[in-house]
């Protein structure tokens, strides 16, 4: 059965926490898995479920995001779908920033207005998955639920990080604690089916994917002042509302931090990666680029994108994003590396490669790089080494971050000849 549903996605607060990949562009347009943005994750969810009328929640606009979904979602003028971006900085209510999920939501709800639906689905933008939809919304319309949120077993030493509920027979929230500390967990362990328990998962966690039926939504919002969906308006909307825990059982991560999105990045790079890209589509910008031209290059585990010109040595366990360039001799293990907005034209390259000024966009010749997010436009140069691991401290620096042990180049950053990081 197909319900009217309309999606908004939590496009990202501060961004803080991905920074220094989101100190040039807001979270939603950061690139994944060398061709993709995060936001094409829960959009292509969405679309994959057979829903298409998705609001994008962002603090702030930027040209690209716009371009990029204006180009990947273009839909056609027979169906009602869209894409819509809805940013705090343009929003007449003054340009002051979304202060929380609920927030959010609150502050842009009048965007339904001339939507037709009957359930509203709040999806998160830093996560890794595929989930249908449908089998959500279905559960909460046979269930009759006022609110349902997707939950997943998780360990103890996870626990402390999300939302952590307790539901009856009828899958019934009878309680909910944000975020728990250690001591607080005793007592809010759960049965989980023989699978979860030999993985030591015995806590259920909410997904911080929401259904609400139409009405629920704008009732707990104006009742209900707090901030956030987690920390306030569903704790305490369980006794008076039924909100019902739909658990999933598929793979799901966070990607919202440095090494939870360089581990999730470089997962996919496994023999059977949890989170298959040759499963369902995942939709994004459709490019006209070149094919990969690879040479004298040993590639294992490696995702190489469109539009690439690869004369490395060796490059092992990395993604290699759309119209990167790697110089001969050079090794790369552990990386990955976003790619290239632009090409520099052969002479360009040339020029720059053999003057002092800055080398051309890519890596050059001979450099190791090791355990490394590049972000895009990077210019590298030759003889650099770049070898992230524990025995370097976190830090922010002019070119680069370490965080978590990962080196993370930034945005247009330039690496001349010989350094080592
Ligand atoms: P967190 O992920 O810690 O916990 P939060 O920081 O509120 O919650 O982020 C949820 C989503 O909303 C993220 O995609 C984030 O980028 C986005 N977001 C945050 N603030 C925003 C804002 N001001 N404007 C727009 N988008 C914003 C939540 C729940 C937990 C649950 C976890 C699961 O609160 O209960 O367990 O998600 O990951
Ligand atoms: P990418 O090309 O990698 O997608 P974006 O184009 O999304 O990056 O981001 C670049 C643009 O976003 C910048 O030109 C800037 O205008 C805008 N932008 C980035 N960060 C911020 C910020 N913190 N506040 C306002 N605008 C920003």
């Amino acid at each position: 059965m197909s319900h009217k549903v309309v999606s908004i996605v939590l496009g990202g607060g501060r961004g803080t926490r991905l920074y220094p990949l989101t100190e040039q562009r807001s979270k939603p347009a950061v690139p994944i898995a060398g061709k993709y943005r995060l936001v094409d994750i829960p959009i292509s969810n969405c679309l994959n479920s057979g829903y298409n009328k998705i609001f994008v929640l962002t603090q702030y606009n930027s040209a690209s995001l716009n371009k990029h979904i204006k180009n990947a979602y273009n839909f056609s003028i027979f169906s009602k779908g869209f894409v819509d971006i809805l940013a705090a900085d343009q929003n007449n209510e003054g340009d002051r920033w979304f202060e929380g999920t609920a927030d959010a939501v609150r502050r842009t709800q009048k965007n339904l207005l001339n939507v037709d639906y009957d359930y509203v689905l709040i999806l998160s933008g830093d996560q890794l998955y595929q989930m249908d939809y449908a089998a959500l919304v279905d559960f909460h319309v046979k269930n009759k639920g006022d609110v349902t949120i997707a939950t997943i077993p998780v360990t103890g030493k996870d626990a402390t990080g999300f939302g952590i509920l307790k539901s009856d027979e009828n899958n019934v929230i009878t309680s909910f604690i944000e975020k728990p500390n250690k001591e607080e967990l005793l007592n809010w362990g759960s049965e989980v089916s023989e699978e979860m328990d030999k993985r030591g998962r015995h806590y259920l966690a909410s997904m911080g994917i929401y259904v609400f039926s139409k009405g629920v939504l704008a009732s707990l919002l104006k009742e209900n002042p707090g901030m956030d969906f987690g920390k306030e308006i569903i704790p305490e909307s369980i006794d008076s509302k039924n909100v019902l825990s739909y658990q999933f059982d598929g793979y799901w991560t966070d990607i919202g931090t440095i090494s939870s999105f360089f581990e999730a990045n470089i997962g996919l790079t496994d023999d059977i990666p949890d989170f298959n890209l040759f499963n369902e589509t995942v939709y994004t910008r459709a490019r006209m680029l070149p094919p990969s031209k690879i040479s004298g290059t040993t590639l294992n585990n490696t995702i190489v994108a469109d539009g690439c010109i690869l004369n490395g040595d060796k490059i092992q366990r990395s993604i290699i994003g759309i119209r990167s360039r790697i110089g001969h001799g050079t090794v790369i293990k552990n990386t990955y590396m976003m790619g290239s907005d632009y090409y520099e034209q052969l002479e360009e390259v040339l020029e720059l490669g053999s003057t002092q000024a800055p080398p051309p966009v890519g890596v050059g010749e001979r450099c190791y790089i090791e355990n490394a997010i590049l972000d895009k436009n990077c210019r590298i140069g030759n003889n650099v080494r770049i070898k992230g691991g524990k025995h370097l401290k976190d830090g922010d620096y002019e070119t680069y971050a370490v965080c978590d042990g990962i080196v993370v180049v930034k945005k247009e950053a330039v690496i001349v000849n010989g350094i080592t990081i």
